[in-house]
């Protein structure tokens, strides 16, 4: 049975406020096990829609489990999306509140830019036309599901984990580097922790960017000029812990930093 548009509306204000008083929940599909994905993401939109009353505007969209190593650790095994909001966004080498979030993680990343507008269906090569500049960032996920547990449908509904990002301060012109194989290492507190390749990401980005396109054309939508797009975690993300300090390196792409309070 589909879920009606108000409970669909109840359970993206189920998410919100577990994220405001990072207390996380029990999964959604406990209880609505037939949840679909369509319906997921209308919940996903809800959210957003909420966090836009609060004044958090959209700057772009993420892509999610699009490598192996991403998989395998939260054991769902289909890219998904997510978006992107202002609060989010910080500076590389700002701190970030480890008591704002439930159990919060870092994941490496590769970023776009985008320079024009984006309407999938595309080939990689157009998706990567559209693209201003590249940089590489940290993405930190905080699933506002208890135990860090869900199945598909709930962490779509969850906006992907999406909780902050950090862009590095270096941009790169398309063109500038190769994106399809550049090393990767994050360390935590001086130690790697994580050595990846974006390679992982989708055999190579540009092709999370074209999913990125081709998923939002099916609700009529379409990636803007001025978006700030994240390819997917190239590796397992790592746990944070307060006093950390994370430290991402991308051959070729500079670096991109992050403190824990
Ligand atoms: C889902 C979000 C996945 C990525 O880069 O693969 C993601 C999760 O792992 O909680 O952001
Ligand atoms: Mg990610």
């Amino acid at each position: 049975m589909p879920l009606s548009p108000d409970l669909l509306d109840q359970l993206a204000s189920r998410l919100h406020e577990a994220a405001r008083a990072a207390t996380p929940i029990p999964q959604l599909t406990t209880e609505h096990s037939g949840l679909t994905l369509d319906e997921a993401y209308t919940i996903q939109r809800a959210l957003i829609g909420l966090r836009k009353i609060e004044g958090f505007d959209l700057v772009g969209r993420k892509m999610g489990l699009t490598s192996k190593a991403k998989m395998v650790q939260v054991g769902v095994h289909e890219p998904i999306y997510g978006h992107l909001t202002k609060d989010m966004q910080l500076l590389s080498g700002e701190t970030l509140s480890h008591a704002r979030f439930c159990h919060p993680r870092v994941e490496p990343e590769i970023a776009f830019i985008m320079g024009r507008d984006l309407e999938g269906p595309c080939s990689a090569a157009e998706a990567m036309a559209a693209v201003e500049a590249t940089c590489c960032a940290l993405e930190v996920i905080d699933s506002r599901y208890r135990d860090f547990k869900f199945e598909l449908t709930d962490v779509v509904a969850d906006n992907a984990s999406s909780s902050a990002f950090v862009l590095s301060d270096t941009l790169v012109p398309v063109g500038g580097v190769d994106l399809g194989n550049r090393g990767m290492v994050m360390e935590v507190n001086g130690e790697p922790k994580q050595i990846g390749s974006s390679a992982a990401i989708y055999e190579h980005p540009a092709r999370s960017l074209a999913t990125l396109a081709a998923l939002i054309a099916e609700r009529g939508e379409k990636v803007q000029a001025g978006d700030v797009v994240l390819a997917g975690g190239a590796t397992a993300a790592v746990a944070l812990s307060p006093g950390d300090r994370v430290r991402l390196r991308v051959d070729g792409m500079g670096t991109a930093e992050l403190r824990v309070g």
